[in-house]
């Protein structure tokens, strides 16, 4: 049977994504497009940067599965699905057009979006706090992950200069400071959006923007962070009752890849002695 007949679909009120950054080569349509088949809502909210504009001004990489998203959510909105589009700084060619509707596709650069328990969030891209908070997104690409790697590298390198004559040099030492600065980006980030929302009297803020999902409590409000489509994969999604939680799709995908794995190995593991077994006494019998 296909994989796909044997997977539920899962209902929420609503489902928020961004940076999705359709038209450069690095986006994850097959997963979005396998994430939006397997989780339904009521409305649907893109938070930025869905469209990257800048980066298709330069090259565009354009792919089928980018035309299938583009198509799953017409037909989303066609059903009657609610979607909000919130532009964003790749997108911000969208923002002249904002305050609009296409059918059930409502074009914003801000909005309020009320929960289910009638908390008051205001939903935008993010950017804006970019005034507040700067540094380069490399940075932040290291500080996420890259750290390990930079190990690695750093032991490869310092090899190489071995071998060569020359003393050791420190690449992760000289990087530990630039990611430092990426952590305090982020917590600058996450601080600047929040008390955002706290001045204007909001229960949170939903945003995108920094590629960096978040499901917490600052400064006396929700900061909630949708993450993206180009690294982690992820989604914030809000049930019924108007309790919200982060869908972490490329890590379930990774898990049960890593099962299937494991399943197959320990049911081969397991029929190679009977297999033997049988030959071994099928060989007693005729001999
Ligand atoms: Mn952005």
């Amino acid at each position: 049977m296909n994989d796909t007949v044997m997977e539920t679909v899962t209902n929420y009120r609503s489902i928020f994504i961004s940076d999705v950054h359709l038209g450069t080569k690095d986006c994850k349509a097959e997963l979005l497009n396998q994430f939006l088949k397997l989780h339904r809502c009521d409305s649907l909210y893109i938070v930025g940067d869905f469209i990257d504009g800048w980066k298709m001004s330069k090259k565009v990489h354009w792919k089928k599965s980018y035309t299938r998203i583009i198509r799953r959510i017409l037909k989303m909105s066609k059903r009657g699905i609610k979607i909000y589009y919130v532009t964003g700084n790749h997108d911000e060619f969208l923002r002249k057009f904002a305050n609009n509707r296409f059918d059930n596709i409502h074009l914003t650069n801000k909005m309020i979006h009320v929960s289910a328990d009638k908390k008051e969030f205001v939903v935008m891209h993010g950017d804006q706090f970019d005034g507040v908070t700067r540094a380069h997104r490399i940075l932040k690409w290291i500080g996420d992950w890259g750290y390990d790697v930079l190990m690695f590298l750093n032991r490869q390198y310092n090899r190489i200069r071995a071998k060569y004559g020359y003393g050791y040099w420190s690449l992760a030492g000289y990087l530990k400071g630039h990611i430092k600065r990426a952590q305090t980006y982020i917590g600058d980030y996450e601080d600047a959006a929040s008390h955002y929302a706290e001045k204007h009297h909001y229960d949170g803020i939903i945003c995108g923007h920094i590629h960096h999902c978040a499901l917490k409590t600052i400064n006396n409000v929700r900061y909630y962070n949708t993450g993206d489509w180009v690294e982690s994969c992820t989604a914030l999604i809000e049930d019924f009752d108007g309790s919200f939680s982060i869908i972490d799709w490329k890590r379930i995908q990774q898990d049960k890849k890593a099962s299937k794995k494991a399943l197959k190995l320990a049911i081969t593991k397991q029929n190679k002695p009977i297999i033997n077994q049988v030959n071994e006494t099928s060989l007693k019998d005729t001999g």
